[in-house]
């Protein structure tokens, strides 16, 4: 039995429910039963805790707290509310939490069903006070309901006051409904495939102590190649215990194979290098249907034609003249074009700065090393509008982005005049699914930033030589933004973009950047040779300590560029061999990562916590053991890159390939606001070649939290495109997908020595 209330009746608690008050207790009672509270605890953000539209959520306490305002007449005027608590008929449940007011207040916590008639089974009104306290309650559910909701009713107050809740616990009821992802065989292998000539590793899932046998078959099913696998022990990163199948030996190209061992056959791949070159391209042309500010043509990319996102046409405010938020400037920018970062349509300098670095990167690379085919990547690769202008199509589709960096410069005459804006977006987050011209938000410019501004410093450099030969005006425009871009920053060096800044678009913030200096300083070095900047690198912490940390280089680590361009660049450094010399410490620190690990990748992390965005930190733990190879010419360097795209291409615990459309079980679903087929048939699936972002131990989105708690760090993925931090497309993450894939390209069978 249980009373019936609607929630706009004044409440008389009578709960026939078990309900056993014991607030106020000092010591926590003995709780049974599984937690069904996600995230109660506030150490790593507040989702998937909600608010009413008139207070912010605040949980950089590590409590969760909440400015409420006066003037309210009811108790569900301010909510703070949690969804989808599963309620089990007859289980008792123990409801606890910590809870303070500021002024001392009478709260209100419900357990309710979440729609009219908001049915109460549990309610209870804590006295709160000033300091804090721990409040416990327990009653037994009367319904069976997968969506419970758990709410703080704060409204009603004449004054303003400020609550604060803790450790917030339901526990009893039936264990969470558990969700076993598919993985399919236990044979893990690369399911594109692997170069005739390079290294062929697969992974064993199992618990035997000793070597097994194993089999690689064709096609046709003929057993080909035989040997013993090599147990590994147990794996951190999977909780799995795993052998090593190692046929590098066997070099025939074909399509079909299969490992067979322990009684399972693994997905079938293939032997040769077609699909490296496909990949090349693909990795590369994922950028033009990113593109902001022109219509995709669907002649260029079937299935993907849209018209032109945020060029002011309604319902888009559009990015041709866009101000500042309020209080932050007096103009408005045209900042359309660039690329949308993400599954969202922000646009952020620091991010576009290291993805538009990687592009270029790739194309000096591609020009510069000995197993470098520039013609790979010339006019007419990449089915571009710019196509057939006689400039490779790598560096058209760069200066989609680079024009739009430069846009975010502040002109001459205004305040801070040099630096960059650190970002444009919306005011607010937007819905899925939303295709970029029916974003109706305001746009606004954000403040300026130090890190942009480095940022812009940086690329605005490199693109003033490799666009030299192609656009001498262009790169002197970029040459003199570098300039501008330096000398502001130099004036401004620490003006840091605000973490909180994140309301309708990523914070992308960042406390020290002094690695960002040390990048701009090293490309402004290698364009112009100036002493001031020679001066600057030198001087550095980065040019000399061992900036090759285990998580890889990102959008906030970006000392690592600075040194990789001058290692591989003609620059008169007078340390020049030794720079040559860090990098392939760096890449024997990776690829001792790799050969350690059970499941052959360059990324163990000391804490076993893998990042948001970790095949991003894989690949470019790549990039740095490539860059060994082009300049040692060492094997063992473009082996470790070789094996580290086996674990992207599904030698994994997932058993899972992480670039759509390679490999039989793929990626496909990543969270995006146009490519959201998933939400919406009629629209695509993100085009081959995008890579998701990866397992992500931290699982900030409310859907892994619910599906994939307590994860080991491999399974810390779903592809769903619900799931914003594990399942994302970013254009800083195909940028190493790009670059690692012209260069494993580049290497033929596995064996090239040179272009000729
Ligand atoms: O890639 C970013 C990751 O390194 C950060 O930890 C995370 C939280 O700040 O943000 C990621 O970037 C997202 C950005 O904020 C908004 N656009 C989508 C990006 C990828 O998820």
């Amino acid at each position: 039995m249980f009373t019936r209330t609607r929630r706009a009746v004044p409440l008389a608690v009578t709960l026939a429910t078990t309900l056993a008050v014991t607030g106020l207790t000092g010591t926590a009672a003995q709780a049974d039963g599984p937690e069904q509270i996600v995230n109660g605890t506030f150490d790593n953000g507040h989702a998937p805790w909600w608010g009413t539209g008139n207070i912010t959520l605040d949980s950089s306490t590590g409590q969760l707290c909440a400015d409420i305002p006066g003037g309210t007449v009811n108790p569900w005027d301010v909510i703070i509310g949690h969804d989808n608590v599963p309620l089990v008929a007859g289980e008792t449940y123990q409801f606890r939490f910590f809870g303070r007011a500021t002024p001392a207040k009478v709260g209100k916590a419900l357990v309710q069903l979440p729609v009219d008639p908001y049915t109460q089974y549990l309610a209870v009104n804590p006295e709160l006070s000033v300091s804090g306290n721990d409040y416990t309650y327990t009653f037994t559910s009367p319904v069976d309901l997968p969506n419970a909701q758990v709410a703080f009713q704060l409204g009603g107050s004449a004054t303003p006051w400020t609550f604060c809740a803790d450790n917030v616990s339901l526990q009893g009821g039936a264990e969470p409904e558990e969700y076993v992802p598919d993985t399919g065989p236990r044979v893990r292998v690369n399911q594109v495939g692997y170069l005739p000539k390079g290294p062929k590793r697969a992974t064993v899932v199992t618990d035997a102590a000793d070597a097994l046998p194993w089999q690689l078959r064709n096609a046709a099913g003929t057993v080909v190649a035989t040997g013993r696998t090599t147990p590994r022990g147990l794996d951190a990163s999977s909780g799995q215990r795993v052998h090593t199948i190692d046929f590098t030996g066997y070099r025939s190209e074909g399509a079909g194979y299969t490992l067979v061992a322990d009684g399972e056959t693994s997905r079938p791949f293939d032997i040769g290098s077609a699909f490296y070159e496909q990949l090349r391209l693909d990795a590369l042309k994922f950028y033009y249907t990113q593109r902001s500010g022109i219509e995709i043509l669907d002649r260029l990319r079937p299935g993907y034609g849209r018209p032109a996102g945020h060029v002011g046409v309604a319902p888009n405010q559009g990015d041709t003249a866009v101000p500042c938020q309020p209080g932050v400037c007096d103009y408005t920018l045209n900042v359309a074009g660039g690329w949308y970062d993400a599954g969202d349509h922000g646009k952020y300098v620091v991010n576009g700065g290291i993805s538009v670095y990687q592009l270029m990167s790739e194309y000096e690379r591609s020009a510069l090393a000995r197993t470098g085919r520039p013609w790979k990547l010339g006019d007419g690769t990449l089915a571009l509008p710019e196509s057939g202008n006689r400039v490779p199509d790598i560096l058209d589709e760069a200066r989609w982005e680079q024009e739009f960096l430069l846009s975010m410069q502040v002109p001459a005459g205004k305040p801070r005049a040099g630096m960059a804006h650190h970002k444009i977006h919306d005011d607010s987050w937007t819905g899925l699914p939303l295709l970029p011209h029916l974003d109706a938000k305001k746009r606004e410019l954000h403040p300026p930033s130090t890190a942009a501004t480095l940022n812009l410093a940086a690329t605005a450099a490199q693109a003033a030589r490799v666009f030299a030969p192609y656009d001498r005006a262009f790169a002197a425009r970029n040459l003199a933004a570098a300039k501008a871009a330096w000398a502001a920053a130099k004036a401004n060096p620490t003006v840091y973009a605000d973490p909180a800044d994140g309301n309708g678009g990523g914070a992308y913030s960042d406390g020290d950047v002094s690695d960002e200096f040390y990048w701009a300083a090293a490309e402004l070095y290698i364009t112009t040779g100036g002493t001031e900047f020679r001066d600057f690198v030198l001087a550095s912490p980065h040019h000399t300590a061992n900036i090759w940390r285990d998580r890889g280089f990102d959008w906030g680590s970006t000392a690592q560029l600075g040194r990789l361009d001058l290692a591989t660049l003609p620059n008169r450094l007078p340390d020049r061999e030794r720079v040559r010399a860090s990098v392939a410490q760096g890449a024997d620190t990776y690829l001792a990562t790799l050969r350690a690990h059970p499941y052959g990748i360059p990324y163990a992390p000391a804490d076993n916590t893998y990042d948001w965005g970790s095949n991003n930190l894989i690949l470019n733990n790549a990039v740095v053991m490539a860059t060994a190879f082009d300049i040692t010419g060492n094997a063992k360097y473009r082996e470790g890159v070789l094996e580290t795209m086996d674990y992207i291409f599904g030698r994994n615990a997932l058993n899972h390939s992480y670039v759509t459309g390679y490999g039989e079980v793929a990626s496909h679903n990543q969270h995006s606001r146009w490519y959201a087929r998933q939400l919406d048939p009629a629209l695509p699936n993100p085009p081959r070649g995008t890579l998701a972002g990866g397992p992500n131990s931290s699982i900030q989105d409310p859907l892994a939290q619910q599906k994939l708690r307590n994860c080991a760090p491999q399974f810390c993925y779903i592809d769903d495109i619900e799931s914003w931090s594990t399942n994302e497309l970013t254009i800083n993450w195909n940028s190493p997908l790009a670059w690692v894939a012209a260069f494993v390209a580049d290497q033929g069978a596995g064996d090239a020595r040179s272009r000729f």
